[in-house]
């Protein structure tokens, strides 16, 4: 954000008079540096107070500098202190416009660590009831593993997860029918859908009505398609396939929460190819695979136990009967060694 600017918020924060009586509302999408407030219909384009925006200077700030200033626009992005799905109080230009001036208590958020080599925690969205995980059963293939980080990220933040596998039409139903039973022995609600052929739309609604709901998973897999299809009047934009990676363009570039007719709401997020655990210890990793919570504490080296050479393991008996998914328990493994 160009410097000047900056200042003339600060100026106007200075100048907020402290009796002036605040507005409620729901941050639904960010514009550069804006901030889209819905009061129950009516929209508040919004800055934020240089209180609020303290917390995204201070961080990337040089060190010695007294007056610390907000150095890329890059790195507020990670370090945005709002969130869509925020409710927040702010002060009513009556024009339309506004500050936020405080962001109310989260009851959860669904976080993961942001790409790149720095570890910086992105706040994909919060409030939120659930997450839907969609994946497609073909271009691009699916990617279990992946998958499986999508849920235990989802667990992670104590938020229930349910799977949408699509593109049905492309395959036969045989070819995903293994990975539908672990995941749903594993406890998750799983739907399958054709967005091209209509096929399970009505049940995808219904999964959604009434719910504070946000689409997660890669570019390409048909999340805005899906979403289309249950309430048209989305016009969500929908992007081809690469033809040479069967990887997804990143049609979808932004997050946004949109109203659903039924009751709801839903948040579509752009294509996230992975998705880094954020603030788990590796010996928290299989707390986060339902299916392997039953068995934990009870082999011989108790919390002690890796799970992959100890004697008199619960869990790689578990496996070995049959009750424990092998490829599921070897992707937990994996996310084990980082
Ligand atoms: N065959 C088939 N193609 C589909 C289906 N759903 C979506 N597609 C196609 O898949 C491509 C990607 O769809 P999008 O809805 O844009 O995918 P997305 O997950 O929103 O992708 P990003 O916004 O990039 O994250 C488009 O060419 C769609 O027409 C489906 O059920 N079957
Ligand atoms: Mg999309
Ligand atoms: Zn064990």
């Amino acid at each position: 954000m160009p410097e000047r600017e900056s200042e003339e918020r600060r100026a106007a924060d200075e100048t907020t008079d402290p009796q002036t009586t605040l507005s409620e509302g729901t941050v639904y999408k960010k514009l550069q540096g804006f901030y889209c407030v819905d009061t129950g219909g009516n929209t508040v384009l919004c800055t934020i107070s240089s209180t609020l925006r303290k917390n995204l200077e201070y961080p990337v700030a040089a060190p010695w500098s007294l007056r610390p200033r907000v150095v890329a626009v890059h790195q507020i992005r990670t370090v945005d202190p709002v969130a869509i799905g925020d409710k927040v109080r702010f002060t009513d230009s009556g024009d339309d416009t506004g500050m936020i001036v405080e962001v109310l208590p989260r009851r959860n958020s669904l976080v993961r660590r942001a790409a790149g080599r720095k570890a910086l925690q992105q706040v994909i969205v919060v409030n939120v009831d659930h997450v839907v995980v969609v994946f497609a059963a073909a271009r691009p293939a699916p990617n279990w593993e992946a998958l499986d980080r999508y849920l235990a990220a989802a667990e992670s933040t104590g938020l229930p997860a349910r799977v949408v596998i699509t593109k049905m039409d492309l395959v036969d139903g045989d070819a995903v029918a293994e990975e539908v039973d672990t995941y749903r022995r594993a406890g998750y609600p799983v739907l399958l859908t054709s967005a091209v052929r209509g096929v399970g739309i009505e049940p995808f609604r219904e999964a959604l009505r009434g719910r504070a709901s946000v689409i997660a998973g890669p570019s390409g897999v048909g999340k805005s398609s899906l979403l289309n299809a249950i309430q048209p009047g989305l016009g969500l934009r929908v992007g081809e396939v690469s033809k040479l990676t069967n990887k997804g363009m990143h049609t979808t570039s932004h997050l946004e929460m949109f109203p659903l007719d039924g009751g709801g709401s839903v948040v579509d997020t752009p294509g996230m190819r992975e998705f880094g655990l954020w603030d788990v210890e590796p010996q928290e990793i299989e707390g986060l695979f339902p299916e392997m919570r039953p068995y934990l504490g009870r082999c011989r080296f108790r919390l002690d136990c890796s799970h992959t050479h100890e004697p008199g393991c619960a869990v790689k008996e578990a496996v070995a009967a049959g009750a424990i998914s092998e490829r599921r328990y070897l992707s937990c493994l994996t996310m084990r060694a980082g």
